[in-house]
């Protein structure tokens, strides 16, 4: 039974995410899809980029989140905010499943964000659609053609093959999902990216997500206000009023805002009252995540109690899922008695002590007292920086399989030279074992693993070289997305 008649819910155009592997074609999707869904010369106006756009398909609008590395959803994301509905998960056809797809893929599932998967240069020779499905289906992502959910489609940013069929797509999961809102209430959205212009002062692009927002109408943040004055679309049109879902560029702000702090359109006396309400929705978005020490209940329980660390809310989030994912799979039963977000506290390791828990720290540095105390305590710990990673880790780590790491070889990096985004130019001393080309090597800062790579040149004297040993000089090129600095260390 449902009540839509009462509080007047609408279909909701879809807020879409575009994740990938970097170089599996986001932004060229993302630019073909603008440059061909709109009309430009209807609309007189020049796009201008606000971080998201809207289009209109088969009279169904939309509207893409669009930022630089979607800076601005990454933001959202860390605070446990959902703004998008769907996500489209690119995966180039010719390369298949990559790192950065896997992370995706643990947000996608972790944030339980509707998604299809879009093979992509399918236009390309080397395209093997079939290998890439193989390879979704092991991880779990079950095409709808085998059976599963997830709709899964060949297309062609370059060429606009199978785009159509995509749109397409992503409207019918709107439908499926039944995503609705309320228009007839006040406005509220998100604040994506804020400008500051010499001529028009403080501005900040946003989405509705609920409501509508007008023209002339008062809004408050937790850190800014505004009476909007400007008011314009993505192309740069004077617009009366915005629903939810479109992006709009507001000016007139007080002070910049925060990117991913939330609005409410109010009345300027009303700014204490809104702001309490806009922290108790912040709050309430914490609570979900962060749990505060849990020690009830215990005595008879049999399994593992975990003590959660992590960066971000985001990450909290998907450990949490992962956890669950591992409990279910293997049998094995856990309980989380805290999960906070920063460094692990003496008051962790003591709680860690006490109930004979598990320390996990996720994407956090410790400080090294806190590692001696954990060691010397005998804690059992875990940590990765790793999300995908973390299942096949933190298996081994209960296997007890944690092998200690035998180094055979490190470098000591004495100069940088040509970094591109995936070769690193280095050169260096031998100062432990040897080095050899081809050899899958660790970069270390400061004690920390700070990222993987393999050697795909090694030179003495400027001379190719298959090895180098300890107390040589050589030059070499890691290939890793990773920067990489002098005194860090290249270890095999
Ligand atoms: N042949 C072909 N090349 C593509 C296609 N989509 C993207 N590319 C190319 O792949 C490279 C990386 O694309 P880009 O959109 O920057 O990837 P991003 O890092 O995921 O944003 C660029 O050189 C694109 O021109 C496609 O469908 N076919
Ligand atoms: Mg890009």
């Amino acid at each position: 039974m449902s009540f839509d008649f009462l509080i007047m819910l609408v279909k909701k155009p879809p807020i879409i995410v575009v994740l990938g592997h970097i170089d599996h074609g986001k932004t060229t999707l993302l630019d073909y899809i603008r440059k061909s869904k709109i009309a430009l010369s209807e609309a007189g106006g020049i796009t201008q980029k606000i971080g998201a756009y809207e289009i209109e398909f088969n009279g169904e609008k939309m509207t893409f989140i669009d930022t630089p590395g979607h800076a601005a959803f990454n933001t959202l994301r860390e605070r446990g905010v959902k703004i998008a509905d769907i996500g489209i998960l690119v995966i180039a056809a010719d390369e298949g499943v990559k790192e950065q797809t896997k992370e995706s893929l643990i947000y996608l599932k972790s944030a339980n964000l509707h998604f299809v998967v879009a093979l992509n240069k399918i236009d390309k020779k080397e395209a093997d659609p079939q290998r890439v499905i193989s390879q979704l289906i092991e991880l779990e992502v079950i095409p709808e053609k085998f059976g599963g959910q997830i709709p899964v489609l060949e297309i062609s940013a370059k060429t606009g093959q199978g785009v159509d069929d995509l749109l397409e797509t992503l409207i019918l999961l709107r439908d499926i999902y039944d995503l609705k809102v309320e228009t007839e209430r006040l406005g509220t959205g998100y604040i994506l990216e804020t400008i500051k212009d010499p001529k028009r002062g403080f501005l900040a692009s946003a989405i509705i997500t609920e409501g509508q927002v007008k023209y002339g109408d008062f809004i408050i943040t937790l850190s800014s206000f505004c009476k909007i004055k400007i008011f314009e679309d993505d192309l740069g049109q004077k617009i009366d009023v915005a629903f939810p879902s479109k992006p709009v560029l507001i000016g007139n702000f007080e002070i910049l805002p925060n990117v991913g702090d939330s609005f409410i359109v109010g009345k300027k006396e009303d700014i204490e009252k809104i702001r309490k309400e806009l922290e108790e929705k912040e709050e309430a978005v914490k609570r979900r995540y962060i749990i505060g020490e849990r020690k009830e209940g215990l005595e008879n329980f049999e399994g593992y109690l975990l003590i959660i660390k992590a960066d971000h809310l985001g990450s909290l989030e998907a450990l949490e899922n992962i956890f669950e994912k591992i409990a279910k799979e293997n049998n094995l039963n856990f309980k989380i008695i805290k999960a906070d977000l920063g460094q692990i506290t003496t008051e962790d390791i003591k709680l860690a002590k006490d109930f004979n828990a598990i320390l996990i720290s996720f994407n956090v540095k410790n400080p090294k007292q806190i590692i001696d105390e954990i060691k010397n305590l005998n804690i059992k710990f875990f940590e990765s920086n790793i999300i995908y990673k973390i299942e096949e880790e933190f298996a081994d780590f209960l296997k007890g399989k944690e092998k200690e790491e035998v180094i055979k070889g490190e470098l000591e990096v004495l100069a940088t030279f040509s970094q591109t985004r995936t070769k690193k130019t280095i050169g260096g001393r031998v100062v432990v074992g040897s080095l050899k080309l081809g050899q899958r090597v660790k970069i270390i800062r400061e004690n920390n693993i700070v990222g993987q790579g393999r050697i795909i040149s090694l030179k003495r004297n400027k001379i190719p070289t298959e090895e180098v040993k300890e107390g040589e000089l050589c030059g070499l090129i890691i290939e890793t997305s990773k920067e990489i600095f002098q005194g860090d260390r290249i270890r095999v």
